[in-house]
């Protein structure tokens, strides 16, 4: 013991001789455009596995560094980015001064300009280097990652997201930044998030709440799917990129080549993949008949006449073929799909005009399914043949006074469906009897927005300011007599006003407050206003739609915080929505047109609904090896008129993750669990049932021994747990819930020139 007390002393004396020893260098960076403070960059030194995230009025600190020549990478979205040399003498502090300028590049594709300033929407974005190394084969189901969004499985494929509670019309799902796409499918085998694909796509933008009015109507919230663009060079360059991946249990695999290059003048990306996917295995070790194919390709060609200037041609296809959907009355035969997008933008035209962007689009969704290989094909061939297209238009300049910038803007959509089901009696008693029904009655619905959005600043608070007006006319060219004799008219006009404004404030130079309050109004969707007695993927009910609906609105508010603490991020949001006119199925007296329903539901307005919840997380400090990440996140939803709960809405769920980086990043493993609380808070008008709780298990591995080359490997669902999500469809055969796959190996391959 005697021997240990000077040990203890040495070390304690080594210790403090050496802090005093040590260097500091502290910082504060600035927008080079406005001079003004920007918060949240990334500082990095160069060769150190050392980094550190600016504060929230942009000051960084970097403590305990030996004396020397040290070179710091500054970055920060939007910005170019800097290399900085500091020579740092022993024992003293060195302060930069860092200014950064915007990057002269436009991005078409983003809704959120990068403006000069950080203060955005209630905000979750999801970066090509979150999802890369897990290659997810549909993007609904890795929404599932998100804090807050569930989905809805129907099948293996086309999994449609949840968001705080908001589904299907509730939610504006886009491409681009304003680009649409909408699925044929009556049972929404092809929602919107099914026609792209992972290895396509560079950044999903998720913007909650009815705030972001700038673009396109907005009630439960918008999610862009920002699709890759291609790389810009000064001279001529071209490079190309491989990813390959295999998933055990579906014995799935996928393929795609991308080619990118161009000079200044233009750029060009292609990219094609091939998607198989076999039938799952459940933890119980039940076969679900799950499998897909899928094969797309995109290209995008780009001219940059000035350097400020740019216009953009996207054209992407994909064909889907023989998708397999457990719990519906038929299975995806054929889903293809063609998107046409041209972008023109400016840049910094005038010192009053700072942008100006025009897009103009058309997505078209062929879809067939028939019940080939259901048990029904003993009694009756039947087939749905439907389309669906998009033509929409959009324009906004952005107009900068003194330090505030305005935007205005249009925005149109006009959304055709059409198509009919075939049924042929092959055996009794109505053998021989062919009838055709009219899915879509021919329905269209065109809407027009005008929209403006004012961004300035009070002090230390940046305020957000939005409003839009919308036009929305339904229509139904083919209407089906049975259905509008129901009606005192098939057609229906709306005009809704929505507003909101929001306000975000760095307190301290460490804590970040925001209050957002909006009111999004929503016109009913073409399947709420013209569905014509059909099961649409939910229940075992015949549903019909409602032209005389009127539309829902969304008064919603959002108070959240985020602070940096000395072990890391911590961020919050509680949200509290009031729907008012809530457009939910009610059971009718209606008598069923299909074999085996149990009756007929009617979309209908009930008076109010109340939806509640929060989002909480906290990761680890920036730029440690070792990584945490903690979220939490719960809805609850109350139809206001019954005292009952809403149905569809998922329980509270955690999850945790912790990464370590190791051989200066070359290799990562990762460990993961997501434990999801039972949801004992149903509707039982609906038809819902309890759902147990689950804890999932998940490692994995990176690996990047070189610049070219990346693997990734893993195991997901370790334990091989049996599970299902509340919101999971059930088996058409047996009324059982639709459990999620097993214990699944996986193994990814990157390969690139550069
Ligand atoms: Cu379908």
């Amino acid at each position: 013991m005697r021997l240990y007390i000077p040990l203890l002393l040495l070390i304690l004396f080594f210790n403090v001789v050496q802090s005093q020893e040590t260097s500091t260098i502290t910082g504060r960076i600035y927008d080079a455009t406005t001079n003004t403070a920007l918060p949240e960059s990334h500082i990095w030194i160069q060769d150190h596995l050392r980094g550190e995230v600016a504060d929230f009025r942009g000051y960084f600190e970097i403590k305990n560094l030996d004396e020397g020549d040290y070179i710091l990478i500054i970055s920060h979205i939007g910005f170019e980015r800097i290399e900085k040399p500091v020579a740092l003498p022993a024992g003293e502090k060195k302060h930069v001064e860092i200014f950064l300028q915007e990057k002269p590049i436009i991005l078409v594709e983003e809704i959120v300009v990068t403006g000069t300033r950080t203060a955005s929407y209630v905000q979750a974005d999801y970066l090509r280097k979150d999802f890369e190394s897990q290659q997810p084969k549909d993007l609904g189901n890795y929404m599932r990652n998100v804090p807050n969004v569930s989905a809805i499985r129907r099948g293996g494929y086309g999994l449609d997201p949840v968001l705080r509670g908001f589904k299907y019309d509730q939610l504006n799902i886009q491409i681009d930044g304003g680009a649409r796409v909408e699925g044929a499918c009556p049972s929404r085998m092809d929602p919107p998030m099914a026609h792209i694909s992972s290895g396509d796509l560079e950044k999903i933008e998720i913007l909650k709440g009815p705030y972001a009015l700038r673009f396109g109507p907005s009630f439960g919230g918008i999610i862009n799917m920002v699709m890759a663009a291609p790389e810009r060079f000064e001279s001529f360059t071209v490079g190309a990129q491989f990813a390959g991946g295999y998933e055990s249990n579906f014995d799935g695999w996928q393929n795609r080549i991308s080619v990118s290059g161009g000079s200044s003048l233009y750029d060009f990306r292609l990219s094609g993949g091939i998607t198989n996917y076999n039938n799952y295995t459940d933890g119980a070790g039940t076969t679900i008949p799950a499998a897909f194919d899928k094969s797309d390709y995109t290209l995008k060609l780009g001219i940059n006449p000035l350097r400020n200037h740019r216009v953009q041609v996207s054209f992407r296809q994909v064909f889907a073929r023989d998708v397999m959907f457990p719990s519906l009355p038929m299975d995806e035969r054929k889903d293809d799909t063609s998107i046409f997008i041209i972008d023109y933008a400016a840049r910094n035209v005038s010192p009053l005009v700072n942008s100006f962007n025009v897009k103009a689009y058309y997505s078209d969704v062929e879809h067939l399914m028939d019940n080939r290989d259901k048990p029904t094909a003993a009694m009756t061939n039947a087939v749905t043949d439907v389309t669906t297209s998009v033509t929409g238009f959009r324009t906004e300049t952005g107009l900068v006074v003194n330090s505030n910038v305005f935007f205005i803007g249009l925005d149109y959509a006009q959304t055709d469906k059409s198509g009919f089901r075939t049924r042929e009696f092959i055996a009794g008693p109505r053998q021989g009897t062919i009838l055709t029904d009219n899915v879509w009655q021919g329905a269209s619905i065109t809407n027009l927005g005008l929209f403006g959005e004012l961004r300035t600043s009070l002090g230390d608070a940046q305020i957000i300011a939005a409003t839009r007006i919308d036009f929305n006319e339904g229509k139904s060219e083919k209407p089906d007599n049975s259905f509008s004799e129901m009606y005192s008219s098939m057609n229906s006009e709306f005009t809704n006003i929505s507003v909101s404004a929001g306000v975000t404030q760095a307190v301290t130079r460490n804590l970040e407050l925001s209050l957002f309050a909006g009111r999004g109004v929503r016109s009913p969707g073409i399947s709420e206003r013209y569905i014509n007695f059909l099961p649409i993927g939910v229940d075992r009910y015949d549903y019909i739609g409602n032209p005389q609906l009127k539309p829902e609105i969304n008064n919603n508010i959002d108070l959240g915080f985020r602070m940096r603490t000395t072990a890391g991020m911590v961020n919050g949001n509680v949200f509290y929505s009031y729907v008012q006119d809530f457009i939910s199925p009610e059971l009718t007296d209606l008598e069923g047109k299909n074999m085996d329903v149990l009756g007929v539901k009617r979309f209908s307005n009930i008076t109010s609904a109340t939806l509640t919840g929060f989002e909480f997380g906290w990761s680890s400090l920036f730029g440690d090896a070792l990584n945490i990440n903690i979220n939490a996140a719960y809805t609850h939803g109350k139809n206001s008129d019954t005292d009952e709960y809403l149905p569809e809405i998922p329980p509270l769920e955690g999850r945790i993750s912790a990464s370590y980086v190791f051989l200066q990043g070359k290799l990562m493993p990762e460990i993961s669990l997501r434990a999801v609380s039972e949801q004992n808070n149903i509707s039982e008008t609906f038809g819902e049932s309890r759902t147990p709780g689950f804890v999932l298990a998940n490692v994995a591995v990176r690996y990047a021994p070189f610049q070219f080359i990346n693997i990734s490997a893993g195991v997901n669902n370790i334990f091989d747990k049996a599970y299902y999500e509340h919101l999971n469809r059930r088996n058409r055969e047996d009324g059982s819930s639709l459990y999620e796959p097993g214990r699944v190996f996986y193994v990814n391959i990157g390969l690139s020139t550069r």
